[in-house]
């Protein structure tokens, strides 16, 4: 369940805690200026999140490894009807929804009918859609949950979020799942199952116009102080926590920002819903080919509407198929891992190193032929991959560079995962764990550099410049093309990574043709340990 918590500044870290106070009341202050001298009933918390790794392959359905990070949205609300009863029948409910940054982000009311679907236009770039989102997954799950007693209230709203826009580090989540929490809420839905919390925020975001996986709002909503969280979508969403050893040299991550503003929704060349698509036909493709070489008998499979991803079709589906398949005919084949319990590691190794090469002999291909590999005409591979939900263009879709990508990167999730597992014994020193743990990180950014194709200059150099100054692992995180890049740095290093940035990377960037301000600097590069996830604050 969602906590229900009393004592906000608990949940940040101590030496945060003075300040969220003093932001605390400051919300509180903002939100009778704006809602005519009126307090809120309650506060909805829910953080950003920081990827440590597996990047780009949630919605392909493989595992990540997020933490929350201390910054976060805060949704305040005060509902006229929390207390009074407002009388009924009126059949409309409004909504006045206000920032704190109200230059940024101006107020706006809304009234709609009390059985209307919220309508949300995502080709406008309104910061409110965000809430919108949230609203719209919760009454559905409400209407779902109790048609007959639903009725949508009126709600004064106050949102004020510190984790920054299109930085990388999920600002969207933080607020899609807060103004969902407190929705809820707001309606006396108190028990939230943080799952239910999480599943609806995950559609709510692809109705904002991405087609996202869900480890973001995973991260959001579950994460506890204190741990990295591990998500697993399949066979369906589940979390564990995961603690990093604590021993000299003590590591923390750091965050370092690149000012780089990402637009996942333009949907050009390398742009995010065009990944999506391309992950998707991948796995088409990659179906196609293991029926034909190794189950020709079998009839083969529908792909559409198999899995939770955006498109209905993931290559972890495929991939988890494929040896469920081989199991149930018990099939021997050659080079195929064989024994009572495969690893998935040895698994991930045999598709990356024998199946991919073969499945895909071309590096991109065009829509046509795709199209005929898998027996259909164009116009179904629009209508059911290339155009369902956001359409995308592209000439050529590079199939084999983004499946390559996809499996190489959950085989470092898994082992980044094993490696944490068996910790520090006398043939590991923490040096050396810290050593492996940074590679991978690093594989991780070449591998989004080349084959996922999601990086820029500056955010290699950046993660180049780090690694110089003694971090073990430095990284893109989020979906990249801009936003913030992450760092495994000893605790004795994090001045020098911090000083070497200054000089060679913010000292001479300009954002809009202006030099970065000493706020903005101050704040580009910050160390992030494991925050929580989201909370409710009532407030009486
Ligand atoms: P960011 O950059 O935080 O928006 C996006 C996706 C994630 C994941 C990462 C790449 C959304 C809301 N989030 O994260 O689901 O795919 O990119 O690993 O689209
Ligand atoms: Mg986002």
């Amino acid at each position: 369940m969602v906590p229900i918590a009393k004592t906000p500044p608990d949940i940040y870290h101590e030496d945060e805690a003075r300040g969220e106070l003093t932001r605390w009341t400051a919300l509180l202050k903002e939100f009778k200026k704006v809602h005519g001298g009126h307090s809120p009933d309650f506060i909805a918390r829910s953080p950003g999140r920081v990827n440590i790794i597996g990047e780009h392959i949630d919605y392909s359905l493989f595992p990540v490894l997020p933490m929350a990070i201390h910054a976060d949205t805060l949704v305040a609300v005060r509902v006229p009807a929390w207390k009074e009863k407002k009388p009924k029948g009126e059949g409309e409910f409004t909504i006045t929804i206000a920032n704190f940054d109200s230059e940024k982000f101006p107020q706006e009311t809304f009234t709609f009918p009390n059985d209307s679907d919220i309508p949300i236009d995502a080709a406008t770039h309104a910061w409110t859609n965000y809430f919108k989102a949230g609203l719209r997954g919760a009454y559905e799950f409400l209407r779902k949950k109790s048609w007959k007693e639903f009725e949508p209230r009126d709600m004064e709203v106050l949102v004020y979020g510190t984790v920054p826009p299109a930085g990388g580090l999920s600002s969207s989540a933080a607020i899609v799942t807060a103004s969902a929490l407190a929705v809820l809420y707001a309606h006396g839905h108190t028990d939230v199952n943080k799952i239910d919390l999480t599943r609806m925020a995950i559609e709510s975001e692809r109705a904002v116009g991405v087609n996202s996986g869900g480890m973001d709002q995973a991260a959001s909503v579950m994460s506890k102080m204190g741990s990295a969280l591990y998500v697993e979508f399949a066979p369906s969403l589940s979390v564990s926590q995961v603690k990093f050893p604590d021993k000299y040299p003590r590591c923390v991550f750091m965050i370092a920002q690149s000012f780089v503003k990402a637009d996942k929704k333009v949907s050009g060349p390398f742009h995010y819903n065009l990944r999506v698509v391309e992950c998707t036909l991948a796995a088409l493709v990659l179906l196609r080919f293991l029926y034909n070489k190794h189950f020709p008998e079998e009839p083969f499979p529908d792909p559409l509407g198999q899995d939770d991803s955006p498109l209905n079709l993931s290559l972890g589906t495929v991939f988890r198929k494929f040896w469920a398949q081989l199991s149930i005919q018990g099939k021997n084949l050659e080079d195929v891992p064989q024994g009572e319990r495969v690893n998935e590691i040895a698994r991930l190794e045999y598709f990356i190193d024998k199946v991919l090469p073969e499945a895909f002999p071309n590096q991109a291909y065009s829509k046509e032929e795709i199209a005929a590999i898998h027996g259909v005409d164009v116009a179904y591979l629009d209508d059911n991959y290339i155009k369902k939900r956001f359409s995308v263009t592209a000439e050529k879709f590079r199939l084999r560079d983004r499946a390559k990508h996809v499996f190489t990167e959950t085989l470092r999730v898994h082992e980044f995962m094993e490696l944490l597992k068996n910790g520090i014994d006398e043939k590991t020193t923490p040096d050396k764990l810290n050593l492996q743990l940074g590679d991978l990180m690093n594989q991780s950014q070449i591998s989004c550099r080349d084959d996922f194709d999601c990086s820029t200059p500056d955010l290699d150099l950046i993660c180049m410049h780090a690694r110089n100054a003694g971090s073990y692992g430095s990284r893109l995180t989020g979906a990249g093309w801009g936003g913030a890049t992450v760092h495994l740095v000893p605790e004795t290093k994090v001045d020098a990574v911090r000083s070497i940035l200054e000089d060679q990377y913010y000292k001479n960037l300009r954002v809009d043709n202006k030099a970065l301000t000493a706020e903005q600097t101050r704040d580009a590069v910050i160390v992030s340990r494991p925050g929580s996830g989201s909370t409710v604050f009532p407030l009486d």
